[in-house]
């Protein structure tokens, strides 16, 4: 990003002594970045930051003598869950919603997912239904 500006700013000054190009620049500038440059580098900031936030926070449940330990979770909207199969036995995360699904999980396998959406996110283990676990999604 930084470099594309530097390089842009550069070749703006370059054109501007040669005054018939420096329009052609311009206009170059503004089909490449419609929404105006600074608020879009701004945006693109902001959204890099929160994506680095959401990466850092990923809460993981266990699943520990056939039971998700937390069996209830809140996050907040963009961020991936992910799933740790303690037990010898298979165990499979899959959606009520049928959202997500994942294969029979066995012995430390992980299952991730990423919700992106606000909402209350029930799921079981298909291989033992009365294993149940619920996400809640919230701002
Ligand atoms: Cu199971």
């Amino acid at each position: 990003m930084n470099m594309y500006a530097n390089q842009s700013t550069a070749s703006r000054v370059g054109w501007a002594s040669a005054h018939d190009c420096s329009f052609g620049a311009k206009s170059r500038w503004a089909k490449a970045h419609p929404t105006g440059s600074l608020i879009g580098l701004l945006v693109f900031m902001l959204a890099m930051l929160s994506d680095i936030a959401g990466a850092m926070e990923t809460p993981s449940i266990g699943i520990t003598k056939f039971a998700f330990a937390p069996k209830e979770i809140t996050v907040a909207p963009g961020t991936k869950v992910t799933w740790t199969n303690h037990d010898e036995t298979p165990h499979t995360i899959s959606a009520a919603d049928k959202s997500f699904l994942s294969k029979a999980m066995d012995t430390d396998d992980r299952f991730e997912y990423t919700f992106s959406t606000e909402g209350d996110f029930a799921y079981f283990c298909t291989l033992h239904p009365f294993m149940t676990g619920i996400v809640h999604v919230r701002k």
